[in-house]
């Protein structure tokens, strides 16, 4: 048994009328034009649209003659010798595509006619241009009439269900609805953590994209028989549950049962969805390894919080910028409040790099702050670094992560949004932001500047440093583009006192 969008009431007269239309114009082919009048005629969902857009029986006429009588009335049986033109053929198709994507039901209405009328190239997907009915408005004019919000889907799937017995096409959809629900209502769980608690807008929409892309892709099978399916009375497993289930002593363990709960649906979802539609089995399929990448994401996100939490301030080290040497400042940085040491050394031989790196490794668990060794993911591990910190040019975040293993840091430097969002979906624990201002200590050809630094705080909450140029003199605007961190290395390596700039730094950032 295939199942195929079915016409709405409404679809089937208005193809029915196109057909009378091109017989009573002694046409042998049923053509796009015919459509559009029937639309029009029969006062369709389609017609309100059009008639917004100029298009109606009182101004077609002079526009689009068909050559005949137009009048409406019933299908007789010559109409039935009627055959469709190959572009009205191409029309349904279109239509039926629509009606897949957006239709609550995958019924094709008058709307989708309309749509497979702007979608096609013939006269009348000319004149609908010119009345403001390009085929991206006559999606957008037929979603608002539908009240639908959903994104379109690739292609369109034509699902079969089991032949050999309803019995077996019932229980897939049981299946399949119970499958659905569950992945739908865990997914709420997470997104309200991830909203509420987490207050992350990046992941909010990134969850939500994923359950309406769920939806998209469930949308070929008919949500009416989906819920005639449904037997909840019946069903086994209603009363069954085990002691774990009513153990959830945090809020995180809340989030992970239910992050488990929506990968365990998808899976039953894309195994039972593979009998429907190998189609629809292998979106699932796609949708659930994302969900494995969002999952790491908001783990990522919520544990590095924690790590990060009460170390606004991160200072790099380089010797060549600290007339003092670099273990004293280290020392005065520590003292003074930093909660994160960075040693950027370009210049030293690994043996020296890797000597130092173990002294500071020593000065900063005393004072208990984190130590990061920039750019060498080899040496974090050899000196027992906190993590490492890449560039956008050198390891990335998954190379590195391969080296210095699942429990230390990696961080990453982020110039644009998009590297700020990529690097959360790599599993990066903290980004660099910027550079914010011009700075001497490295080469830029483009500031990010502070508007960067108002785009990472309204929608990522992974912890965030505001770097380049930063100095007391300007850190009050950074704070106020809303950097959580701020990252120094000129403003505290020179500063004659760098126990006391560091100790301001954290001042100001805290206020
Ligand atoms: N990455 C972006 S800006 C920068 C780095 C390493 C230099 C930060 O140094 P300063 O002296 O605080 O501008």
């Amino acid at each position: 048994m295939s199942i195929e969008p079915q016409f709405t009431p409404g679809a089937g007269r208005a193809i029915e009328l196109a057909y009378r239309l091109a017989r009573q114009a002694g046409s042998p082919l049923a053509e796009p034009a015919h459509l559009l009048w029937a639309l029009v005629l029969d006062e369709s969902h389609g017609a309100e649209i059009l008639a917004a857009h100029g298009v109606s029986s009182e101004t077609l006429p002079g526009r689009l003659p068909l050559g005949g009588a137009v009048t409406a009335g019933r299908l007789d049986t010559d109409d039935a010798l009627v055959e469709p033109a190959n572009d009205l053929r191409l029309v349904l198709i279109e239509a039926r595509r629509h009606a897949a994507i957006l239709g609550k039901y995958a019924e094709v209405g008058s709307e989708h006619l309309l749509c497979g009328l702007a979608a096609v190239p013939s006269r009348v997907q000319d004149l609908l241009r010119e009345n403001g009915l390009g085929p991206q408005a006559a999606v957008e004019r037929s979603r608002e009439q539908a009240g639908e919000s959903i994104e379109p889907l690739a292609a369109q799937i034509v699902l079969s269900l089991p032949d050999d017995s309803a019995t077996d096409a019932v229980d897939t959809l049981r299946i399949i609805d119970a499958a659905a629900n569950r992945a739908r209502e865990g997914l709420r769980v997470v997104e309200d953590y991830v909203r509420f608690t987490l207050d992350d807008r990046h992941l909010t929409s990134l969850l939500k994209n994923w359950r309406h892309r769920l939806a998209e892709a469930l949308i070929v099978v008919d949500a009416r028989q989906l819920v005639a399916s449904r037997d909840t009375r019946a069903d086994v497993g209603t009363g069954v549950s085990t002691r774990r289930e009513g153990l959830r002593s945090t809020v995180w363990d809340v989030v992970v049962a239910n992050l488990k709960r929506v990968e365990e649906a998808a899976r039953t979802l894309e195994e039972f969805g593979k009998v429907l539609s190998p189609d629809l089995g292998g979106r699932i399929e796609a949708l659930r390894y994302e969900l494995y990448t969002l999952e790491k994401a908001v783990a990522v996100t919520c544990a590095s919080r924690r790590r990060f939490e009460g170390r606004g301030l991160y200072v790099l080290v380089s010797s060549e910028l600290c007339p003092q040497g670099s273990g004293p400042v280290i020392h005065a940085a520590l003292a003074g409040g930093a909660g994160v040491i960075q040693v950027r050394e370009k210049r030293m031989s690994d043996r020296e790099l890797t000597t130092f790196g173990r002294l500071v490794r020593e000065w900063t668990s005393r004072a208990g702050a984190l130590f990061i060794m920039n750019d060498r993911p080899d040496l974090a591990l050899l000196t027992d670094a906190d993590g490492v910190h890449v560039g956008q040019d050198e390891l990335t975040v998954r190379e590195a992560r391969r080296i210095v293993g699942p429990s230390r840091i990696v961080g990453v430097s982020t110039h644009t949004i998009e590297q700020a969002r990529q690097a959360v979906l790599d599993g990066a624990d903290y980004i660099g932001v910027g550079p914010v201002f011009a700075t001497a200590t490295k080469n830029f050809t483009q500031l990010a500047g502070l508007g960067f630094v108002r785009e990472v705080a309204a929608e990522i909450t992974l912890p965030a440093y505001a770097i380049g140029g930063v100095t007391l003199e300007n850190v009050d605007q950074v704070v106020a583009a809303g950097a959580r961190g701020v990252a120094v290395s000129g403003a505290v390596c020179r500063a004659e006192d760098p126990a006391q700039a560091a100790r301001e730094f954290v001042e100001r950032i805290r206020t």
